[in-house]
């Protein structure tokens, strides 16, 4: 490896190209096979180059999860590198998060070396030999839409644009590109100061004006339709056009695992977080960037109801099996075909006088509901999950992100807007949590960042390596730990199927326990971070309060709360 700094290796060729595509973080965890762009790094920041800037995250699950929460909350893809073989291997669970919730993102990781001995880079430690794998990338291809490997310094421009213009076109995902350190570490021509010539990306799918019309007549014509959404809200101007729409024609909206900011909870077009209660007496039914839009086993629409299926990807081509019925199949972007409903919407008659009465009412009794059930848990003897998001309504303020796996509960906790809702991918790949909020913090540096994590979700997460990237970057996040002790969803799935079973007698906490609770208020203290531990209802609102406090302060924070149920 005898780059001399006169002498230009392709690896800087590699980060200018980065730079060039708009990605301004590389996300990284190293290994020997990162010498070139470490030396690439280091000239940039000698000579005042402007490339991504580097960040080490001590584990490549929460490298890619901070990516997932940059880009969640930008709407810009950025780029991680790991370690060959085995760190990559450490990506895949957070991978499938990513693919499944359609983020696009640059992953890379270096590739043993090619030769055995020659060339700078060749092979000159141990376990150069046993890392080499037949494909690296066959361990990801499910995950990815792409994937590739730089052979030649002389195609690195081609090759980023060409990941980048593929992981951000409709439907978008990670994509992937092996880094062999041969190729990074060759000595190249210095670049002439010459623009790349930018290429132009397709369109996210417009829709069809047959289809519009077709969708605004059958809405015209409903009597009960209701909308379910999933990911819808992922671009903030969808869940404002939502809103207007909902309000304007009576069409009560259902966010169903709802992954992004869909509807506030206060419209009273907002029906609750789960469909089935609508859904048996509805018409017409929009099944809006949704993927399960409810369980066949436990719920079904009417049969005569017209079913419309609308997304970008309105078929989920990369699930193996989904069958929910289909009258009417759109393939779209959610903003634009929302603005031509609206638009088709304004010249038909609509049943809004027979609706929106009704619905302003459900609305006032849901939330008579919620208000009460809260005030039980609150006069409880220990905090209940509704009391924790209850609670959570006095540190949410209008500029807070809330990153949810699994526990939090917008019907307690009215969020602000648009934008403020992150929650876990439909691949269900826990640990996600944390890290997302790093990746959402560093995007919005301004904003109070809140991740609800479970402590199976928060254990998952790598906590120590996740507190220590809050301290190293100054990413100071509030983690709310729902701690029931417990893998809750893996007892109830156990009581559901077996609810009569031997597994019953404890409960169902046969390996599902995660008892002793550790002292997880305790972690975060060894990052320089302010930790609470609440046992008591009436300890939670005050502990929140300072927890918050402490992060407007540059702290980090974790309220560990102690819950049953
Ligand atoms: C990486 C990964 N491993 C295992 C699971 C299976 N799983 C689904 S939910 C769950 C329990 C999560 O526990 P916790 O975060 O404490 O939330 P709770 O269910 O108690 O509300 C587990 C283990 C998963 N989804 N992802």
């Amino acid at each position: 490896m005898d780059a001399k700094p006169h002498t230009r290796i392709a690896a800087e060729d590699y980060l200018d190209a980065l730079a060039a595509q708009g990605i301004d973080h590389l996300f990284v965890n190293p290994g020997t096979d990162f010498a070139p762009i470490i030396e690439a790094f280091a000239r940039a920041a000698r000579s005042n180059r402007k490339v991504p800037k580097p960040m080490v995250i001590p584990h490549e699950n929460a490298a890619v999860c901070m990516a997932h929460g940059y880009t969640a909350v930008t709407g810009r893809p950025q780029a991680v590198m790991t370690h060959v073989n085995v760190g990559l291997a450490n990506t895949l669970c957070a991978l499938a998060d990513a693919s499944r919730d359609r983020i696009p993102m640059l992953l890379t990781s270096g590739r043993t070396p090619i030769t055995e001995n020659g060339p700078s880079g060749t092979r000159n430690v141990y376990i150069h030999w046993a890392q080499e794998m037949f494909d690296q990338a066959g361990m990801l291809r499910e995950f990815v839409k792409w994937d590739y490997e730089m052979r030649r310094p002389d195609q690195i421009a081609d090759v980023v644009t060409r990941a980048l213009e593929l992981a951000t076109t409709s439907p978008a995902g990670p994509v992937y590109l092996s880094l062999p350190r041969e190729v990074l570490g060759e000595t190249v021509e210095a670049q002439p100061e010459r623009p790349l010539r930018p290429r132009a990306r397709p369109r996210t799918p417009l829709p069809a004006a047959a289809d519009v019309e077709q969708l605004a007549d059958w809405i015209a014509a409903a009597r009960n339709p209701l909308i379910i959404t999933g990911t819808l809200g992922r671009d903030p101007r969808e869940s404002e056009l939502l809103a207007r729409l909902a309000e304007r024609f009576a069409l009560p909206v259902v966010p169903f695992n709802t992954r992004y900011f869909a509807l506030s909870s206060r419209h009273p077009m907002f029906q609750g977080s789960v469909p089935g209660p609508l859904l048996k007496d509805a018409d017409l039914i929009l099944v809006w960037e949704t993927d399960v839009p409810w369980y066949p086993s436990t719920d079904q629409p009417p049969s005569g109801a017209r079913i419309v299926q609308i997304g970008e990807d309105p078929l989920y081509a990369r699930y193996p099996m989904r069958s929910f019925p289909s009258d009417l199949t759109i393939r779209a972007a959610s903003a634009p075909l929302l603005e031509a409903l609206i638009r088709a919407l304004a010249d038909r008659k609509t049943n809004v006088a027979e609706r929106h009465g009704p619905l302003v009412r459900r609305s006032a009794t849901l939330h008579a509901e919620w208000a009460a059930e809260a005030e039980r848990a609150g006069q409880g003897d220990v905090c209940t999950n509704v009391w924790m998001n209850h609670c959570l309504r006095d540190v949410v303020d209008k500029d807070t992100i809330v990153v949810n796996e699994y526990s939090f509960r917008q019907e307690y906790c009215p969020l602000p807007g648009p934008g403020s809702l992150l929650s876990v991918s439909s691949a269900g790949g826990l640990g996600w949590g944390f890290g997302a909020a790093l990746g959402a913090k560093l995007a919005a540096r301004d904003r109070q960042v809140i991740a609800v994590l479970g402590d199976g979700a928060y254990m998952f997460a790598n906590p120590t390596a996740c507190h220590f990237v809050g301290q190293s970057q100054n990413l100071p996040v509030l983690v709310v730990i729902y701690n029931n002790t417990l893998y809750g969803a893996v007892r109830r799935a156990t009581l559901d199927m077996f609810e009569k079973g031997v597994a019953s007698d404890d409960d169902g906490r046969l390996l599902a326990d995660l008892g002793p609770a550790p002292a997880f208020e305790q972690i975060v203290t060894a990052h320089g971070g302010h930790g609470e531990r609440v046992e008591k209802p009436g300890d939670l609102p005050g502990a929140l309060q300072r927890a918050a406090a402490a992060v407007r302060n540059g702290q980090q924070a974790l309220v560990n709360v102690l819950c049953r149920g």
